[in-house]
């Protein structure tokens, strides 16, 4: 048996450094490494899934195409040649922005990124903008800040209080937990702000259950009292913070009273917390992406943003607002998409994808092509986006298996793992990246996407546009900027994971931010639009606000990240064979609505229904129903039916959140 150090692929906060078993060119397991730092030796359920979805039964093995309701089995040449002609024909009579390239973050790999190069080649071609993820969140801290950047989580240790800010660790980030215990054996705290209460091995220490896009008002208000109290650092605030008076006139407005009537919190709670994170000392905010997925998430963000900032808490060990390490991974990696090949692009709305794809003329979508994303299962408002896939003439997709997206599309392209690739890790939500070698042998026919891209760009005479490297060589060009620090490919397969070197214990520890002024910018009181103002307090369009009928559509919807997958991924191998989405809700919801525990309800929204089993919790705030994200609608799933294609006000990120429904008994039929 031959162990090898490698990185997990997918676009999660923890990104585990793995030890991989291959016995007679077979993978028969995946530890963890006990001696990286974060990880820990540990790695999370989804590792596991990997390998089972290397071996599924269910992988598709050949180049398919739809023939008539079912599929027919083509060859690698027959597949790429009728892409080819078809989009070099749509292109001749459309203009290349008549296919649209849907990608997203399905892996981490950065050869990935050679599917964007490939379109840039041929010319260009419609791409979406904005985010389904992080993006309300990340301007903020572009505004605020200049960039995002995180402590060092170890530097977690160093904080009193820490708290966790609509972060779901216990599923989405769990290598943070041993480090949160570690921190309250030794007498520090956790606060948890969430309209869940989510798992921790531990008690926390302070529990506000928000409700939903109201976060807000509620840092607003914690604002305020810092000022009333004074626990504030003012050599910081003079020093590096722009717009404090602009901030005090904001706070002046959220006594706790009016923040209790908004947030549905206790005046004491809030209190409480603003007393616990006031004189804490050193306090760590760890930011999740759960709370930004509000048409209010980016000014929210700033208003959290902000309490890190008047009490000092940035640029300092055991502080930190740790969002992401985006605003560290742009310069060390060169881009190998080729931006500067292209020369007509066009851009759709992400999270109003369906509509943005129906209503567009001149040309209008006539091509699809999406790599490592499934939208149709992902994205916001499900029925209009099967409407647009259907009504467009030429669909492909390069996946692993027949998710819903593949489902739709004229031809799937089947593509290697990445046991069967060689690539490099790379990852926005952590501060390491890692050699991905080819392990094993690829199974049946598939093919890299880097191998996929090359092709199809031979095929249409753009080989020499697109450049002419081997994977090795794209690698070489990618590491090319790091090579200043000692790193090439070689260096890289020696050492296996490394950290970004750029990426330094504490966030923002020489006070140089990468605004215009230089300093933190609380108000910046250039433009004309919102981005300018203080993080303030709106209440969300549908959540908190009137746009639809709350009478008619009483409930919230969350629909969070589930512990077993990452998103859409893996579903398929978890084959408890239920039918049913699972439906958390309050007792004294159930009660209101006439719902039973294990029942079946119907949920209904503005843009659609679903159907699920309901399980009744007290860990639900009352009046939210909770659907985990991700099940394939094959296997009875699609929240995504019900969620709103609206953007956030900040990034363009998608609202998932911000969404009511109404929730009905039903039989089944
Ligand atoms: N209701 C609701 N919807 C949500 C969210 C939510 O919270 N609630 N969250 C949103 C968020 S944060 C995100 S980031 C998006 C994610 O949206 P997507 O990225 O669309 O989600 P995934 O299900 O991960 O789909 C990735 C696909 O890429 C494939 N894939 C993996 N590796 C590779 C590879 O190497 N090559 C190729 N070609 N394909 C590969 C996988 O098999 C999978 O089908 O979902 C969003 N959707
Ligand atoms: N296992 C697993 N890990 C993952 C992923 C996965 O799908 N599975 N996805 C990865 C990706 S791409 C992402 S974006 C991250 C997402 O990581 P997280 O941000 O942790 O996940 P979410 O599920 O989006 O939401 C987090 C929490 O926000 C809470 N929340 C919802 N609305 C509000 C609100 O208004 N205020 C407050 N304070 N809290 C609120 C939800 O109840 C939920 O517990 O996880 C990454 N890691
Ligand atoms: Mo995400």
């Amino acid at each position: 048996m031959a162990t090898f150090k490698t990185m997990c692929p997918l676009d999660c906060f923890d990104a585990c450094v793995w030890r991989v078993e291959v016995n007679d060119g077979k993978i028969t397991g995946v530890k963890g490494d006990a001696n990286h730092p974060f990880t820990r030796g540990k790695v999370c359920p989804k590792a596991k899934r990997q390998v089972e979805r290397l071996y599924s039964p269910d992988r598709v093995l050949h180049p398919l195409r739809k023939a008539g309701s079912g599929w027919r089995r083509v060859s690698w040449d027959e597949a790429l040649s009728e892409i080819a002609e078809r989009l070099t024909e749509i292109a001749e009579e459309s203009g290349t922005t008549a296919v649209l390239h849907n990608y997203d973050s399905g892996s981490n790999g950065l050869l990935n990124n050679l599917d964007r190069r490939f379109f840039n080649a041929f010319g260009g071609g419609t791409e979406t903008q904005g985010s389904l993820c992080w993006g309300a969140g990340s301007a903020a801290q572009k505004l605020d800040f200049g960039e995002c950047r995180s402590n060092q989580w170890e530097d977690v240790l160093n904080s009193n209080l820490v708290v966790l800010w609509g972060r779901n660790v216990a599923d989405t980030n769990r290598h943070l937990l041993p480090f949160l215990k570690q921190l309250k054996e030794h007498g520090g705290q956790v606060a948890v702000i969430n309209p869940i209460n989510i798992k921790l091995p531990f008690a926390a220490d302070i529990f506000l259950p928000v409700k939903p896009g109201t976060d807000g008002a509620l840092a607003l208000a914690v604002g305020h009292i810092l000022c009333r109290e004074r626990w504030l650092d003012l050599s910081f605030i003079s020093n590096h913070v722009s717009g404090f008076e602009k901030y005090l006139e904001t706070v002046k407005e959220y006594p706790p009273e009016r923040a209790a009537e908004i947030t549905g919190l206790s005046v004491e709670s809030i209190e409480e917390f603003a007393a616990g994170y006031g004189r804490a000392g050193a306090a760590s905010i760890f930011l999740g992406y759960g709370m930004q997925r509000y048409t209010n998430g980016g000014s929210s963000v700033r208003a959290i943003d902000a309490l890190a900032a008047v009490s000092g808490n940035v640029g300092k060990s055991g502080g930190g607002v740790n969002y992401s390490y985006s605003g560290y991974k742009k310069p060390i990696f060169a881009d190998i998409t080729g931006k500067e090949l292209s020369h007509q692009k066009r851009y759709i709305k992400y999270p109003c994808w369906g509509d943005e794809v129906l209503s567009l003329t001149d040309p209008p979508i006539r091509a699809i092509f999406v790599t490592r994303s499934n939208p149709v299962c992902q994205l916001p408002n499900t029925k209009k986006v099967l409407e647009a896939f259907r009504r467009t003439e030429f669909k492909v997709t390069v996946d692993f298996v027949l998710n819903d997206t593949a489902a739709e599309s004229d031809l799937v392209l089947p593509c290697a793992t990445s046991f069967e690739a060689e690539n490099i890790i790379t990852n926005g939500m952590n501060q390491h990246f890692g050699y991905s070698p080819q392990l094993v042998e690829p199974r049946g026919e598939v093919r890299s996407d880097a191998w996929i891209f090359t092709e199809l760009a031979k095929r249409m005479g753009l080989e020499e546009t697109f450049g002419r490297y081997t994977e090795a060589q794209w690698l070489e060009e990618a590491l090319a900027p790091l090579n200043g620090y000692g790193i090439n490919l070689d260096a890289l397969k020696r050492q296996s994971v490394m950290d970004n070197p750029l990426i330094v214990p504490v966030a923002w520890q020489d006070k140089k931010f990468t605004t215009a002024s230089g300093k933190v910018e609380l108000y910046l009181g250039t433009a004309a639009d919102e981005s300018s103002a203080v993080g303030h307090y709106r209440p969300s369009a549908e959540a908190g606000g009137d746009l639809i009928d709350q009478e008619q559509y009483p409930l919230i919807m969350l629909t969070p990240h589930s512990g077993g997958r990452i998103h859409s991924q893996f579903h398929d191998l978890q084959d408890d064979g239920s039918m049913h989405m699972s439906v958390l809700m309050h007792p004294q919801t159930a009660i209101d609505y006439g719902a039973v525990d294990g029942g079946l309800v119907l949920l209904e929204s503005p843009r659609g229904q679903a159907k699920g089993t309901v399980k009744l919790t007290e860990h639900v705030l009352a009046g939210v129903v909770v659907i985990e994200s991700g099940w394939w609608i094959k296997y009875g799933g699609g929240v995504n039916f019900l969620t709103p294609d609206r953007v956030s006000d900040l990034g363009g990120t998608a609202v998932y959140y911000d969404c009511r429904c109404s929730v009905r008994r039903i039989t089944e039929v």
